[in-house]
């Protein structure tokens, strides 16, 4: 009996684990992937929707199970058997979801690594810059931001105004004012941002990125297009009364493309 109970067990641990990798690969519960930030973000919601997809099954199966199994016969009026403590099955009721729950943890902070959440985003009360600042905007404290179009990086900088209830979009090469973001695929924007007002949050759901704007301290975004496409972006900060209204589009062109609407746009502007 103890063997026939232990080859049921690990039938079915096999066909649920089988069947939760086979959900998390088969349903697809996320928009479109449309930068390089995309698939780290998405590995990791892969990752956490399989461990989601084995309890969920794993537990409700345990249930029906018990309730058909275990029910009152017809004829029984007396209670149940009296179980008390099992040493083994508390160790392994414990160890599994911690070792599951460190998993989680750790596995999360590699990816929010990876997708550069531990480099500096803004500055400190000292006017030190991060690295990624130095590195686009040529490390010149607050200072105007014309001096980063002669920089040698291959990043695209833009600077992004956040307001009641609206992005601002300026392009020091060109000088160009956009109210909505125009980028190329394939190259890094580096999105310096700050608010006028209350704190906002940049949102681009197909990028995978979300970051707060916030009055009075910069913060930098970098990210790469890898899709061409138009896109949402949705404020993510409760904002005031007109916060759900707070949306733009970033319009992800070809290099060509892009060259042409900044040509187009800096006649204007100039
Ligand atoms: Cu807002």
């Amino acid at each position: 009996m103890p063997k026939l109970s232990a080859i049921i067990t690990l039938t079915s641990s096999l066909i649920l684990g089988v069947g939760g990798v086979w959900i998390a690969y088969n349903v697809n519960m996320l928009p479109a992937s449309a930068s390089m930030n995309a698939p780290v973000y998405d590995e990791l919601y892969r990752v956490l929707f399989i461990i989601g997809c084995l309890l969920f099954i794993g537990m409700t199966a345990l249930v029906i199970y018990s309730l058909v199994q275990f029910r009152r016969k017809p004829g029984e009026t007396g209670d149940g058997i009296d179980l008390e403590g099992n040493i083994t099955l508390e160790i392994f009721w414990t160890a599994v979801p911690a070792i599951v729950v460190l998993f989680v943890g750790l596995y999360s902070y590699d990816i929010y690594d990876r997708m550069g959440g531990m480099q500096p985003l803004m500055h400190d009360h000292s006017g030190h810059i991060g690295n990624q600042e130095e590195r686009v905007w040529g490390g010149i404290g607050s200072g105007p931001i014309e001096a980063s179009t002669s920089n040698k990086s291959s990043s695209l900088p833009i600077e992004l105004t956040a307001m009641q209830f609206a992005f601002i979009f300026h392009y020091p090469k060109g000088d160009i004012i956009s109210g909505e973001l125009h980028v190329p695929v394939g190259r890094e924007v580096s999105l310096k941002m700050e608010s006028k007002d209350v704190i906002h949050a940049f949102w681009v759901p197909q990028f995978r990125l979300k970051q707060d704007v916030i009055p009075g301290q910069p913060t930098i975004l970098n990210f790469t297009p890898t899709k061409a496409g138009n896109f949402p972006i949705v404020c993510a900060e409760l904002c005031g009364p007109y916060h759900g209204g707070m949306r733009s589009n970033v319009i992800v062109d070809k290099q060509e493309d892009f060259d042409n609407w900044i040509k187009e746009n800096s006649k204007e502007t100039i």
